[in-house]
């Protein structure tokens, strides 16, 4: 009998610390879901911000480079448009200004082509040459050899408006060309400083962000 009340009494026992660990557990399920409901930390929230500025900053370095690189491509293309468009309207014209501008079946000679010196529009102010009734490739001489960087800013060659009339849109905004006429006679790209058979023609096209597109070509006295 006295070990059956023992059993009775540890039963009674096990039946609080059930219910004390029910309402354990109960509190701890309460902290849980009051953790759920509570939002973020300040910790939380900094290394939040501090992820989302570098993705931020990746993201930027990748994007902003390749704009910058479709906008010189674009510069690139309009500047060969322009330097082809400015080569073609010089190679329409004569060797030189003594040579024979109709047909071209006599050609001047190293006594009766213009001096090296002589070289660019001919005439004299106010009566010089203009860009309208340019005859040779040498009147388009636009270039200063002791300072290239100026040559872009001369206004020979009525190319300070270059992209105005008589073109009718002005697409070229900001382009600049300068222009190199020299005699060369074994084509290696340097001035011979006097008479030869061949004159190179050098176009530099400036694009508005600075960069310089060179085109050149020759005009042989046949
Ligand atoms: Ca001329
Ligand atoms: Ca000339």
């Amino acid at each position: 009998m006295p070990s059956r009340r023992i059993h009775l009494s540890s039963t009674c026992l096990s039946s609080e610390q059930a219910g004390l660990q029910d309402n354990h557990k109960f509190n701890q399920l309460g902290k849980l879901q009051l953790k759920k409901t509570k939002g973020f930390t300040l910790i939380e929230l900094i290394i939040g911000i501090v992820v989302l500025s570098i993705s931020f900053s990746v993201i930027t370095s990748l994007v902003i480079p390749t704009t910058v690189q479709s906008a010189n491509q674009l510069h690139q293309i309009r500047a060969a448009e322009l330097g082809q468009t400015v080569m073609n309207e010089i190679l329409a014209r004569s060797f030189d200004e003594n040579s024979d501008h109709v047909g071209g079946i006599v050609r001047c000679s190293s006594s009766t082509c213009s001096s090296a010196g002589a070289l660019g529009p001919d005439g004299v102010i106010p009566n010089q040459e203009t860009r309208e009734n340019y005859n040779d490739v040498d009147d388009f001489q636009c270039y200063d050899t002791s300072n290239p960087e100026q040559s872009f800013d001369l206004t020979c060659a009525n190319l300070v408006n270059w992209g105005k009339a008589p073109y009718t849109s002005d697409i070229y905004r900001n382009f600049r060309v300068a222009i190199n006429v020299f005699y060369d006679g074994n084509y290696d790209g340097i001035n011979d400083n006097g008479y030869a058979v061949a004159k190179r023609i050098g176009v530099e096209v400036r694009a508005p962000d600075g960069e310089i597109i060179a085109f050149s070509t020759y005009k042989v006295n046949f």
